[in-house]
């Protein structure tokens, strides 16, 4: 008779995989009224309230989802959600971070990216304070710096000196022939702001308050600038 074959394999490998993985130090602020869940999975995007008062506002965001995320605020823009209003980047299955948005009134939306890559998937939030007041404070700033990018290079900035608190707008010009943007990094090393992707020949802006005084960072984030050359410093006083 045939010897019978006994599958031996047991599943406990599996078993020991852990369901959770520890998150961030953010749990504590979830109570706040400022503050607003962001649950992102590898298919879904839930916003805990998207009806939200104006002011600063704490994005909570958790990964659930396998795939690494990112999650970004849109204003509107020519009737389309595109101007990017603050982002958070690199967020691990399991992990949580935090993004800080100012947030004036009228409609935006909510992407998250599940392998941080495409429009995303969107949910759109209204925040109470004034149709257009949006529109109104990005119109106020106190300077324009204008940021030529070529390629692989971001001049303008060089000998820039910010001052704590000034609201600047950053117009970058793109004279290159791919796209470029332009990151703006707070001493602290976090993202405070961005020109999001441009194309060659065209020019965007964004206004970007200062937070502190020290050595800023900025940077083309698209894949492989930095390292050609388009990153450089500034100084901002107290
Ligand atoms: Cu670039």
């Amino acid at each position: 008779m045939p010897a019978s074959r006994t599958l031996t394999l047991v599943g406990t490998a599996l078993l020991a995989v852990p369901f959770f993985a520890a998150c961030g130090g953010s749990s504590d602020e979830k109570g706040s009224p400022s503050t607003v869940a962001i649950t992102a999975t590898d298919s879904t995007c839930e916003v805990a309230r998207t009806a939200l008062p104006a002011g600063e506002t704490t994005f909570a965001v958790t990964n659930k989802g396998s795939k690494v995320t990112e999650v970004y605020v849109y204003g509107e823009r020519d009737g389309a959600y595109t101007k990017v209003i603050s982002e958070v980047e690199n967020i691990g299955p399991g992990t949580s971070r935090d993004m800080q948005v100012q947030l004036t009134g009228g409609t935006y939306e909510v992407a998250c990216k599940p392998g941080q890559r495409g429009d995303g998937i969107r949910q759109k939030i209204t925040v109470a304070g004034g149709q257009g007041a949006e529109h109104e404070a990005e119109g106020r700033y106190d300077r324009e710096v204008k940021v030529t990018a070529k390629d692989f290079t971001l001049t303008g900035l060089d000998g820039f000196t910010g001052k704590i608190g000034e609201k600047i707008e950053f117009k970058l010009e793109n004279a290159g022939t791919v796209d470029h943007e332009l990151e703006i990094f707070s001493p602290d090393g976090k993202e405070i702001g961005e020109v999001s992707p441009v194309k060659p020949g065209a020019t965007d802006e964004a206004v970007i308050t200062l937070p502190t005084a020290g050595t800023y960072t900025y940077k083309c984030g698209i894949d492989g600038h930095a390292d050609h050359g388009m990153t450089g410093s500034f100084t901002v006083q107290g």
